[in-house]
């Protein structure tokens, strides 16, 4: 390829970073993967697992060189922690481009309780903050590619489409001129883990006024789906798929629950309408957005990655139509909106050539293919959600006994 780059993808174990690791190193790009493994030891304490057999770190990556012929490096280091290591590691790669999956990402872990509060500021933040004083003490100059999160911006209503990141504000100044400024969409975050996003806004606000840095923040749907044109090469790359109550996500929760004859567990109403992407899609608007790196202006790009909008009860509608499932709507153990509408602008991500994949042509391949297939591996304990918002709140339990799966 022509503009083969040094690319450090934090957080490459993960969901979203595995796929993309791969993906960039398919495209011809240099990848070095970082990773403390903190996803996989969550798991362990909870005693949850992922859907899917995911192999270990080495069995993954040789089986990468056997199907591809490309070497990926990987690195253990804990960002939020190790700060000569990061330094060391930057210094040494001197990369053209970091992608930044590496933060604690599940709402309900993060109000669990004060220690998981605790834990997921202090990594998510120090984190973040690290990579860019390092890139910075350094004097280098890498594209910054951080996954934020749609959730940033609220449930709320506003009644207007949410635009990428800045809304045009007109403020009466003193002498009665009316002056347009593009501030950050006010954020409204309804978790510990989503105040982090609106907090890392602001670390990239900073360094890209003070020091130039270039930076895109995604601001990412809930992702769907489990496999990527190369996590489907070999078993071994497959990639992992969450359902327990804390990770699992709600549309990838609705598939499995329907194959292990679980009613489908919506929260309240299920008027809650939230922005989704599918996760062959996350990767090509990460490499997009690789290729596509802002200015030195001083102005962070924002983008919005997602493709369709939907409430959760038109999802469990959906899942249950294909599969006979049963609804069942559980107290909802979070403090949000019980019905909201939802705009959003994806325009850059159409207008570089994203072709989107919708729910209608993913939703039957994913569920015979991963859920049915893995089914034997749920852990059913796991599946409640019981990591309430407030102490007020009772969990939101449903545990009838599961139906056999055909
Ligand atoms: P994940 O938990 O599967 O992956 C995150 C990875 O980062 C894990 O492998 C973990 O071990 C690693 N990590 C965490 N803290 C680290 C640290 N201090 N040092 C080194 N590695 C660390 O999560 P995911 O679903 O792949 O999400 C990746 C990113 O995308 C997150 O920042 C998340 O906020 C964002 N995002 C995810 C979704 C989604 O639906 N999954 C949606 C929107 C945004
Ligand atoms: N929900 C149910 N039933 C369930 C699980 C969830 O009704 O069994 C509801 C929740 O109450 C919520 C909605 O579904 O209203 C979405 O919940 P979720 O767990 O699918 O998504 P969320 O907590 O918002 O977090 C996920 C990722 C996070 C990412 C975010 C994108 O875990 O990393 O940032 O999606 S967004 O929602 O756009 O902010």
């Amino acid at each position: 390829m022509k503009d083969s780059k040094k690319i450090i993808v934090v957080g490459g174990d993960g969901f979203c970073g595995w796929p993309t690791a791969l993906h960039l190193s398919k495209l011809g790009h240099n990848i070095t993967i970082v990773d403390n493994m903190s996803r996989r030891e969550i798991d362990a304490a909870l005693g949850s697992d992922s859907l899917t057999p995911i192999a270990s770190t080495d069995d993954r990556l040789a089986a990468w060189k056997e199907h591809s012929g490309n070497t990926i490096a990987f690195e253990n280091i804990d960002i939020a922690q190790d700060f000569d290591a990061v330094t060391t590691l930057l210094d040494t790669i001197k990369p053209d481009t970091i992608v930044h999956f590496g933060e604690q990402r599940a709402a309900p872990y993060s109000m669990k309780g004060v220690g998981e509060k605790r834990y997921t500021v202090d990594n998510n933040i120090s984190g973040t903050h690290n990579l860019l004083a390092a890139s910075v003490a350094l004097g280098l100059d890498p594209h910054f590619v951080h996954l934020g999160t749609m959730g940033v911006y609220g449930y709320d209503d506003d009644g207007l489409e949410i635009p990428e990141g800045y809304l045009p504000v007109y403020v009466p100044g003193d002498d009665k001129q009316i002056t347009k400024r593009d501030i950050l969409y006010p954020t409204n975050p309804g978790s510990v883990y989503h105040l982090t996003k609106s907090m890392d806004q602001l670390l990239f606000q900073f360094y890209a006024k003070n020091d130039r840095l270039r930076i895109t923040d995604l601001h990412q749907g809930i992702v769907w789906g489990t496999q990527t044109d190369e996590t489907k090469l070999n078993e071994r790359l497959i990639n992992r798929f969450d359902y327990d109550g804390d990770y699992g996500t709600v549309l990838n929760r609705f598939l499995m629950q329907a194959v292990v004859g679980h009613p489908l567990t919506v929260h309240g109403t299920g008027g809650q309408t939230r922005a989704f992407i599918h996760i062959q899609d996350t990767v090509k608007c990460l490499a997009l957005a690789v290729e596509n790196p802002p200015e030195k202006d001083g102005k962070v790009a924002i983008l919005n990655q997602m493709t369709e909008t939907h409430t959760v009860r038109e999802l469990a509608k959906l899942v249950a139509d294909v599969s006979g499932a049963q609804i069942a709507n559980v107290d909802n153990p979070r403090n949000e909106a019980a019905e909201n509408d939802l705009r959003v602008s994806n325009k850059t991500f159409l207008s570089l050539g994203l072709k989107p994949i919708t729910l209608a042509e993913g939703l039957i391949e994913e569920t015979q293919k991963i859920a049915a297939k893995y089914a034997d591996r749920c852990i059913h304990k796991m599946i409640p959600c019981v990591s309430t918002w407030t102490h007020k709140q009772r969990p939101g339990i449903v545990s009838p006994k599961p139906r056999k799966v055909a």
